[in-house]
């Protein structure tokens, strides 16, 4: 209660959820998309009653656009206590058609916007002494799909940086974890969401739970890694 989190990508889909469940929390909230959607985001929440809500039109790989987020953030709230790197898009192709320009994208927004929006919270949390980051992963991250060569990568690589990065910071009661989902019904890589076919898929409520149960977690613990995934879903491992 009363802790600030920052939530990349809260426009729709999953950041949103997340939004929507830290809120009945009492966790006050800054939430950013590179959309205007964001607002509208901000907007129904409070149409619901909630108060101590921020919403910034930004880009996660545009260093100047995090910053001032973080800086109006702590302006206006005096902390930060939570992110959540939750911003990522989607590419899925065989490796021969995509182009560098959807490579270099991906990785901006996916890896680079993990990279600022944690870099730009740790001033912060040190100085706290507290603090705790989860980013959105994915299932992928532990298997490969064909077509998914670019986005697998971006994940695999999220992986490699929260790992380091936890080590960094634990020293500072700052815990850092991810979350892996495996299909979640979404917009996901243009997708539509409530189609009969994704019955089965995750719900954006099944990855917010698992989110609010990792902020939440005792100050002592640390979770590393949650992966969840419909049943319909079970890879070998
Ligand atoms: O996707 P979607 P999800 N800067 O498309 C925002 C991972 N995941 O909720 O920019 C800032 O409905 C965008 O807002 P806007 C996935 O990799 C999913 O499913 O305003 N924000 C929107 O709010 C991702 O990391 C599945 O249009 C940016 C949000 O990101 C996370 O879950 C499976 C941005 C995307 O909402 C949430 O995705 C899996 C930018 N540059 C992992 N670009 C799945 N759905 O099946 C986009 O394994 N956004």
């Amino acid at each position: 209660k009363d802790q600030v989190a920052v939530i990349t990508g809260a426009s729709r889909g999953i950041g949103k959820e997340i939004a929507s469940q830290l809120a009945q929390k009492g966790v006050r909230l800054a939430l950013l998309g590179s959309s205007e959607d964001i607002h509208h985001t901000k907007e129904e929440l409070e149409g619901k009653g909630f108060s101590n809500i921020l919403s910034f039109t930004a880009d996660v790989s545009n260093e100047n656009d995090i910053d001032h987020v973080i800086q109006a953030t702590k302006n206006a709230f005096g902390r930060v206590d939570i992110l959540i790197n939750n911003a990522g898009v989607g590419q899925f192709k065989p490796v021969e058609k995509l182009t560098v320009e959807e490579w270099q994208k991906t990785f901006e927004v996916n890896v680079q916007g993990v990279f600022l929006a944690s870099k730009a919270v740790l001033p912060l949390m040190k100085k706290q002494q507290f603090g705790t980051i989860v980013t959105v992963a994915s299932d992928v991250s532990r298997y490969t799909i064909p077509e998914g060569s670019l986005y697998t990568a971006t994940k695999y690589a999220v992986q490699g940086f929260m790992g380091s990065l936890a080590q960094e910071v634990r020293e500072h009661g700052i815990r850092v974890g991810t979350v892996n989902p495996g299909m979640v019904d979404t917009y996901f890589a243009n997708g539509t969401k409530g189609d009969p076919e994704k019955a089965d898929w995750l719900k954006v409520q099944d990855i917010a739970e698992a989110v609010v149960y990792m902020v939440q977690a005792p100050k002592h613990t640390v979770i590393d890694e949650l992966h969840i995934h419909p049943l319909i879903q079970q890879y070998p491992r």
